[in-house]
């Protein structure tokens, strides 16, 4: 899983990344084309829980990767530049946080002169709309030239799914709003189209702006939240700080700044959300693992995710979910006289918070 981090030249892409990857980047590099990727661990409460538990050899997160996608121009007229090298990036991530930037900063000015969230959405809305129209166009005009020939079939079949979307990028709007079906996003998947990718507007606040946050966040989501589109706000610079921190003191530090949650908790709630992820538990005394799938993923699919070879060779899980656990005082044979253990078969839909044990030939 790959979430690009993209925004306006000083928007705080490279704040949140380090944040949320727990890296340092030289600021000399600010603004420079070359991209950042960095790992971030899954937070997940129920299995440090387990962890705690199990004492494991090893406890192992679920990881997201994350890209500062860099490649933005500020162009002559002091307008931003799409390049070709920016949009080429992101069309590999499979998911994307547009920073938008609500603090002021007068030693860094914003490129287009003042502050306005909205604006800045949109000027990112028009150019991937703008970018997917060109591709579309010009795959329309190639087909139309190409039906009537032979096996002209598939193409047929592409037309109208492309006509579609056009139409509705004509009508500025993004896709990712859009309920696609299956097979039209298998015939869009090729295209690598941009406005396709579920988004986050992730804007960013100076801890000043604390009380307005839910006024703004409600305004953004209010004008641009949709079917792939969620909305989400974090404290630029004192998130960069108290990732910093351990546990403890990070948790000292929040209650200070009357802060809820972690930037990273929150992009990775939201990133779930977006991209309908979930995750399930293994446990145990060597080790204690989280692993993400996709909500709706068969017990032999998700035996996949640990162990490719589990697919076929998968008999059962055994499965208990956490919170039975949990409330079966961690004991498995307590769990199971409460009638909480069971056996599933290979299309047993996996639950969020399931503890799986996978029994394989
Ligand atoms: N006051 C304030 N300044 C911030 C905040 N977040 C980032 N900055 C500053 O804004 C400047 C730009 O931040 P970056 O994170 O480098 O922004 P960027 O989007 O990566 O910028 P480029 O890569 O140059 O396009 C830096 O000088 C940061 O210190 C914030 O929450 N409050
Ligand atoms: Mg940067």
């Amino acid at each position: 899983m790959q979430l690009g981090i993209v925004g306006l030249p000083f928007s705080g892409k490279t704040t949140l990344f380090q944040t949320v990857t727990k890296t340092h980047l030289d600021p000399a590099a600010s603004g420079k084309t070359d991209a950042h990727l960095g790992i971030a661990k899954v937070p997940d409460e129920r299995l440090d829980r387990c962890s705690a538990l199990f004492h494991p050899k090893s406890t192992v997160n679920a990881t997201i990767e994350f890209v500062d996608v860099a490649g933005l121009k500020k162009g002559a007229s002091g307008t931003t530049q799409f390049t070709t090298s920016f949009l080429s990036a992101v069309k590999t991530n499979d998911a994307l946080i547009q920073v938008v930037r609500l603090f002021a900063n007068d030693a860094v000015p914003h490129p287009d002169g003042s502050i306005d969230p909205l604006r800045d959405v949109a000027t990112f809305e028009t150019e991937f709309i703008l970018g997917d129209m060109t591709v579309l166009e010009a795959r329309i005009e190639k087909i139309h030239k190409q039906i009537g020939r032979p096996n002209d079939e598939p193409l047929k079949k592409e037309l109208p799914v492309l006509e579609k979307c056009l139409a509705l990028l004509q009508a500025e709007k993004p896709l990712r709003n859009e309920a696609l079906s299956p097979e039209e996003l298998q015939i869009l998947k090729t295209y690598q189209l941009l406005s396709i990718k579920p988004m986050l507007i992730a804007l960013s606040l100076d801890e000043s702006q604390q009380p307005v946050m839910e006024e703004e966040v409600g305004r953004i989501a209010a004008a641009k939240a949709g079917l792939g589109t969620r909305v989400a706000a974090f404290f630029g610079k004192i998130d960069m700080e108290m990732s910093e921190l351990s546990g403890d003191d990070a948790r000292v530090f929040m209650a200070e700044y009357g802060i809820l949650e972690s930037a990273l908790d929150t992009l990775i709630r939201e990133a779930y959300a977006l991209l309908g992820l979930q995750s399930f538990l293994t446990v145990g005394e060597d080790e204690c693992r989280a692993w993400t799938i996709r909500a709706g993923m068969t017990a032999q699919e998700a035996a996949g995710v640990i162990h490719t070879d589990f697919i076929k060779n998968f008999i059962r899980a055994e499965v208990v979910h956490y919170d039975d656990f949990i409330a079966a005082g961690g004991s498995f044979a307590k769990a199971k006289e409460a009638g909480h253990w069971r056996l599933e078969g290979k299309g047993y839909i996996v639950k969020d918070g399931d503890i799986l044990n996978i029994r394989h030939s």
